[in-house]
């Protein structure tokens, strides 16, 4: 059989990262649009969007902030719409799902359980914040549980999946999130074609190691046969290994300022599209072809 193509899924943005961090994060709607916008004209088939303060860059789930750059985007580019229903661990899960209620996109992210979710180490690594609320809001993730209660997903998967015809980035940060997304499709709240993002290195999450991805695709080719494609991120260093690793095995990559702020050992990312050029060499190596966003929606089923 021949090889699938694979689908590159940019996440522009985030809510973990902060300006401080990178002067190349975008952080206004603009920058967050032509970031978006090149990204997928360097070849990302899905953009996974988060939206943030134009003023401070802190993240916002305001539908209004939203608005100010998805049509934009929309209209330059044919890439797949993600947005994020995670938004941020210290958002209301009311909050997270407003923006996409609103935009009804082909896509977004669901997070398949409740967890910790760390980036301590950042905490120390700064000295001089360019905001307040940069170390307060990381602060705040150490005592914050990322909530995704059973009610929260069903909550999502019947008003986004059922209500807006809505399909999903299925975020799996741990086997058991594998065992949980079983259960949905067992209930028949979901049905394949699942797209499936094993998340690595997320503090709370399983560690980025090389065994840990063999093992996720083992339980997920148990559990859901055939009926799934799987997507890789990793967080920081461990992004451009473990995405080049899930290349080889098959797999979808994600890259984006949200994982990683660099680009290589030592050096920041100028861009998103800088990363998505940077994983396309390892692509080409491989001689993998890059999906197009009319094959990515026919791959996963989207609406269109
Ligand atoms: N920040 C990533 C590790 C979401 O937006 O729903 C996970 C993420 C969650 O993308
Ligand atoms: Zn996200």
């Amino acid at each position: 059989m021949a090889r699938k193509k694979v689908i590159i899924t940019c996440a522009v943005t985030g809510s973990v990262h902060t300006p401080t961090m990178s002067p190349y994060l975008p952080v206004t709607p603009d920058e967050i649009a032509t970031q978006a916008i090149d990204a997928a004209e360097a070849g990302a088939s899905i953009l996974h969007l988060h939206a943030r303060d134009p003023q401070s860059g802190r993240p916002s789930a305001d539908p209004a902030v939203f608005m100010q750059f998805l049509p934009r985007i929309k209209q330059a580019c044919d890439a797949v719409i993600n947005i994020s229903t995670g938004g941020s661990s210290v958002m209301t899960l009311d909050d997270r799902l407003a923006a996409a209620l609103r935009a009804e996109p082909e896509m977004c992210s669901l997070n398949m359980g409740s967890m910790n979710f760390g980036l301590f180490p950042a905490l120390d690594r700064y000295t001089a914040w360019q905001h307040d609320w940069e170390p307060q809001l990381l602060e705040a993730t150490r005592s914050t549980i990322f909530k995704n209660t059973f009610a929260d997903m069903e909550d999502i998967l019947k008003r986004l999946g059922e209500g807006c015809g809505t399909r999903f980035e299925f975020e799996c940060y741990d086997v058991g999130h594998l065992y949980t997304l079983a259960h949905f499709r067992d209930s028949g709240l979901v049905a394949g074609p699942l797209f499936i993002q094993f998340v690595f290195g997320v503090l709370g999450g399983i560690g980025a190691d090389p065994e840990n991805l063999t093992h996720m695709k083992r339980i997920a080719d148990k559990l859901f046969g055939d009926s799934y494609d799987f997507s890789v991120l990793a967080a920081g260093r461990h992004q451009m290994p473990m995405i080049s690793m899930a290349a080889a095995m098959g797999g979808n990559v994600r890259v984006g300022l949200e994982d990683s702020l660099m680009l290589g050992r030592g050096e920041l990312a100028r861009s998103n599209a800088d990363q998505v050029r940077r994983i396309r060499t390892v692509l080409d190596a491989l001689s993998l072809d890059v999906a197009t966003p009319a094959e990515a929606r026919s791959m996963l089923a989207l609406k269109g």
